[in-house]
């Protein structure tokens, strides 16, 4: 009989390319096991092109879904039209500009094209939403009007975060938006804000965006035993920069 297939989730990378790596060689990914990164490639570290090479070349091995994150849609503006969005620069657009400055026209339009096909998000056969930041419609990610929220809501984050641990699903104050799924995952928030290096979880949400950007991990999840997997600290890494701090 064939070994059930797995489902992992890669919480916010943030171009720690060695952090990446690493997290791969921990984490128990066998051949047929499916692979959802929940975006924000790029943007902190200094490899932000490494990491997209990385994950076009990891599409020949597994499953891989890629989820778009605020981020790769800057980056993509950045290196389509040479348009600084917003803080782009304050939020690590420097080190991706200047990642980018060394990488040849052919490299760079095979990645925009990479970002081009990112998912707003996936849901899978068990109802399980992926996501990279949150979505505001009450009816569901296929209702939302504002695309953006995709990757920008925060709101999905703080009422699942907020609610009291012992609320059951069954109970009327549980959130409308929480029950549509059966679980969700996102990343966007880190949980390093919280000072938390883990994962965390509120209700059927989980946050794995442990703060690989800043001074926390990156995180892999197993969706079905919730067992987590992280590269070390990944300020230690890139000890000669200073991420997104
Ligand atoms: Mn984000």
């Amino acid at each position: 009989m064939d070994k059930e297939m797995k489902t992992f989730v890669i919480g916010d990378i943030h171009g720690a390319y060695k952090a990446l790596v690493q997290l791969m060689d921990r984490m128990p990914v066998s051949h047929g096991d499916t692979l959802i990164f929940l975006g924000d490639y790029v943007d902190g570290w200094s490899e932000s092109p490494q990491v997209i090479d990385y994950l076009i070349a990891l599409k020949q091995e597994y499953t891989c879904i890629f989820i778009r994150g605020n981020h790769d849609v800057k980056c993509y503006e950045w290196l389509q039209n040479q348009q600084v969005i917003g803080d782009w620069l304050m939020h690590g657009g420097g080190a991706t500009q200047d990642a980018y400055a060394k990488e040849s026209k052919e490299k760079i339009a095979t990645h925009l094209k990479f970002i081009t096909e990112l998912q707003d998000y996936y849901i899978d056969a068990e109802n399980r939403l992926f996501v990279h930041a949150g979505f505001t419609a009450a009816k569901g990610v296929e209702k939302e009007s504002y695309a953006p929220n995709f990757c920008w809501d925060r709101t999905l984050w703080e009422c699942a975060f907020a609610l009291d641990p012992t609320l059951e699903r069954s109970d009327k104050r549980y959130p409308e938006r929480l029950k549509l799924y059966r679980e969700i995952y996102i990343g966007h928030t880190a949980t390093t804000r919280y000072g938390e290096l883990l994962p965390i979880n509120g209700g059927n949400l989980w946050n794995i965006d442990t703060g690989a950007a800043f001074y926390g991990k990156l995180t892999g999840m197993e969706v079905g035993s919730k067992l987590f997997f992280q590269s070390d600290v990944v300020m230690d890494l890139y000890p000669e920069e200073k991420g997104r701090n």
